[in-house]
Parts: C-alpha cells; sequence; structure tokens
C-alpha cells in the first residue's frame, strides 16, 4: 500500500509491530519515540522505507521541529497512528502521584493533540487523510484504581469523535481501536519498572499481542475509501470488561 505513516510509540508493544507490519504492506513509516537505540534497530530492519524521529509527545516545541525536519520523500504524510501512550500507576485517586497524572494527561491527551496539530496540515493536504487513534476499553469505562489513566483514555474517545467531526469537511477518516488487555511493555511501565508484578497481569489467560492490534490498524487503513472504521473495541476471549477475565491460574 503507498501510504506515508507516521506512528508514534514505535519503539515498543503496538507501534513497533505496527510499523513492521505497515511496512511489509509497503507503507513508507516515520516511526517516533524516545529511546533512540530502538528507532536505530527499526532503521536496521527497515532501511530506506523508514525514517525515524526521537521526541518526547510532551513537548510541544520538539514536536513541532520534529516534524518540521522530516526529509522531502517522507513529507507527504497521509496516515497518523496516535498510539504512543502509558498508564503511571495503579492507586486509588487518594494515593495518587501527581506526577504520574501529569503524566499521562500530557503524553496520552496533549500529546496526541500536539502531533496531530503539526501533522494536520499534511493529512488534510493529501486529500485521503486518515487518523487512528489508540484508546483503550479504558476509555469505554473505569476500573477501580484506573481513575486517571481512564480520565486520559476517555478524552482520547472524546478527542477521536471531535476530529470526526471538525474534519469531516476536510474528508479525513479518523477512527480509534480500543484494546483490552494487551502483553507489551504497558504493564512495566505502568508499575515503574516491576516485571514480576507486570507478568501477573498476563497469567492465567491468553491475553491479546501487540500483532494483533496492528492486524486491526492494517484492516482499518486497507478499507476501500468510503469505509471508515470509525470506533472498534477489541478484547482477549477471556476478558469480558475491565474487571472480569476468566483466568486458569
Ligand atoms: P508500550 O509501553 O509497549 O509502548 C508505549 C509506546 O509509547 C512506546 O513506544 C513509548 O516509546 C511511547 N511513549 C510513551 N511515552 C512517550 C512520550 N512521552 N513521548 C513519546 N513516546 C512515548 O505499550 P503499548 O504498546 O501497550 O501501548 C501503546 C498504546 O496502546 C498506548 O496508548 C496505550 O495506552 C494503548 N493501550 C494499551 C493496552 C495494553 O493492554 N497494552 C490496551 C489498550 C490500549 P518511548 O518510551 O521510546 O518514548
Ligand atoms: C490498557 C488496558 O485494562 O490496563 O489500556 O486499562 S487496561
Amino acid at each position: 500500500m503507498d501510504r506515508i505513516v507516521f506512528i508514534t510509540g514505535a519503539t515498543s508493544g503496538i507501534g513497533r509491530a505496527t510499523a513492521l507490519l505497515l511496512a511489509e504492506k509497503g507503507c513508507r513509516i516515520i516511526a517516533c519515540g524516545r529511546r533512540e537505540e530502538r528507532l536505530a534497530e527499526l532503521k536496521e530492519k527497515l532501511g530506506d522505507q523508514v525514517h525515524t524521529l526521537t521526541f518526547d509527545v510532551r513537548d510541544r516545541k520538539a514536536v513541532e521541529a520534529a516534524v518540521a525536519a522530516i526529509p522531502d520523500r517522507f513529507t507527504a504524510v497521509d496516515t497518523l497512528i496516535n498510539n504512543a501512550g502509558n498508564a503511571h500507576g495503579l492507586d486509588p485517586i487518594q494515593d495518587g502521584d501527581p506526577d504520574d497524572w501529569d503524566a499521562m494527561i500530557d503524553i496520552n491527551v496533549k500529546g496526541l493533540l500536539y502531533v496531530t496539530r503539526a501533522l494536520l496540515p499534511s493529512l488534510i493536504a493529501s486529500g485521503r487523510g486518515h487518523i487512528l487513534n489508540i484508546g483503550s476499553t479504558a476509555g469505554k469505562e473505569v476500573y477501580p484504581r484506573g481513575n486517571v489513566y481512564c480520565a486520559s483514555k476517555h478524552a482520547v474517545d472524546a478527542l477521536n469523535q471531535a476530529l470526526r467531526i471538525d474534519l469531516n469537511a476536510e474528508g479525513l477518516r479518523v477512527g480509534a481501536i480500543n484494546p483490552g488487555l494487551v502483553e507489551t511493555e504497558f504493564s512495566k511501565v505502568r508499575f515503574k519498572g516491576d516485571e514480576a508484578r507486570a507478568e501477573t497481569v498476563y497469567q492465567g489467560y491468553e491475553p491479546l499481542r501487540a500483532g494483533d492490534i496492528a492486524e486491526l490498524i492494517w484492516f482499518a487503513l486497507s478499507r476501500p475509501a468510503h469505509v471508515n472504521i470509525a470506533d472498534l473495541v477489541v478484547m482477549p476471549t477471556a476478558q469480558a470488561s475491565s474487571t472480569q477475565v476468566r483466568k486458569e491460574l
């Protein structure tokens, strides 16, 4: 497929799997993240098909500078995957750390806005712009101790709708993929590097894999131009809701 796809959070999990799959499908990829060594590894794998950008989505000036510095061969970005994001902490709100709250709102919400704003001129000019936002089941329901992460993903859900409405006149496709439990580095980040605790989240059942979400992203992108996957929720079969997972331990 002949598209230039800008992917935030391409250094691990869903973003990385999506970069690899879309490259295999023939897309040119702009892969973003903060961990330069991970981006270098992608560059080594994908060669000329990828351009990498190292920046923190929280830093509006850095976002604008990175987008302004995209080389000619990649400037005609027609597809944006707003994927960068994480949960930080899992505490009752009365015990929550405001630094964690700042991180989640700044990355998951404001970062998504900064990146989208910087790329909109190119997405609109392409005449076939497509934005896919990676939301979450946490953006559809609130679960105990999920408070601010859930709020940030509810904001992504609202922005997905808002972008679709405001950009309707420009002919853009805007949609969201909202996964349940996917085994990535997500829980390692949420639990601040505590790998043993992170592993327990995915034990006793078969969680989704990053590649499952990449496949859905590819499905959404490869629909005919008149079809927009506006809002898709996907869970492991063992999961019925954020609080109900059938585990065999
Ligand atoms: P990972 O932790 O594996 O990946 C997160 C990605 O986001 C990394 O590439 C990371 O790159 C990037 N990122 C995080 N913070 C920043 C930042 N400040 N600036 C730039 N990039 C950043 O988790 P997932 O792949 O699981 O998460 C991807 C998305 O999927 C997130 O939006 C998450 O909320 C969502 N999601 C995940 C689910 C799950 O169960 N795993 C379920 C539902 C939704 P780097 O650290 O190099 O900057
Ligand atoms: C990630 C899924 O259930 O940990 O968004 O919030 S969950």
